[in-house]
């Protein structure tokens, strides 16, 4: 098993914290974005998005997508659940995982690729080269200021964004907090709430994956 990474983007890293919160490791094979190496004949082979995370097991099957390697391993290494508890639970976490993906992580990852002068003519990750549209990247811009403000509205009612527990819905609003610096956008003074959670959040061990 070998999961293809690459330490300088956002992706990777929710798969990464979410194994070292299980205390999983595995081998790493590092894909340098910055050269190009997602281009390469070799690695569309593996995948042909041209994108990481990938999760390559020992019988060939190569997972792509950050949330399902992330379903992999909470099937095959249950403790600490990171998915939720039961039904409902699991129900919750879903939904909060994918609002934090939608509304935040998506919402940065428009406004940097259709503003930053290296992403010209790649908008959107893969194999079109897709132009970037200035107007997207300022709507996306005041779509990661509503993302905090919805982050801060939920953390007053709860300890983590899905509820009580940790979970996979903390992992993406993390690193969407994260990769919102790259925007130069952080959380505001005022939502007392969130900084508090992203406080918290990132002292964990796990952050630093
Ligand atoms: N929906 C995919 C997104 C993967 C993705 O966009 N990965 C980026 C790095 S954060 C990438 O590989 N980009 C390649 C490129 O920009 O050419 C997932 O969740 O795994």
């Amino acid at each position: 098993m070998k999961l293809y990474d690459f330490h300088g983007a956002p992706s990777p890293k929710r798969v990464r914290v979410f194994l070292a919160e299980k205390g999983i490791e595995i081998p790493t094979e590092e894909v340098n974005l910055r050269e190009g190496a997602q281009n390469t004949p070799e690695f569309r082979a593996v995948n042909p998005s041209c994108t990481v995370p990938v999760l390559e097991l020992d019988d060939g099957t190569r997972i792509c997508e950050a949330i399902a390697i992330c379903r992999y391993f909470e099937a095959t290494t249950p403790e600490p659940p990171l998915m939720g508890i039961d039904a409902r639970d699991a129900a919750v976490v879903a939904m909060w995982e994918h609002r934090c993906e939608q509304d935040g992580y998506m919402a940065v990852a428009d406004a940097l690729r259709n503003s930053a002068p290296r992403m010209k003519g790649r908008a959107l990750p893969g194999p079109v080269g897709y132009e970037q549209i200035p107007a997207l990247a300022e709507r996306s811009k005041v779509r990661v200021g509503h993302f905090f403000e919805m982050l801060d509205r939920r953390l007053a009612m709860d300890a983590f964004v899905a509820g009580p527990r940790y979970s996979v819905a903390d992992i993406t609003a993390l690193v969407a907090v994260e990769f919102a610096g790259r925007v130069d956008l952080a959380i505001p003074e005022s939502c007392r709430h969130a900084q508090r959670w992203h406080r918290e959040v990132s002292a964990r061990p796990s952050a630093a994956a």
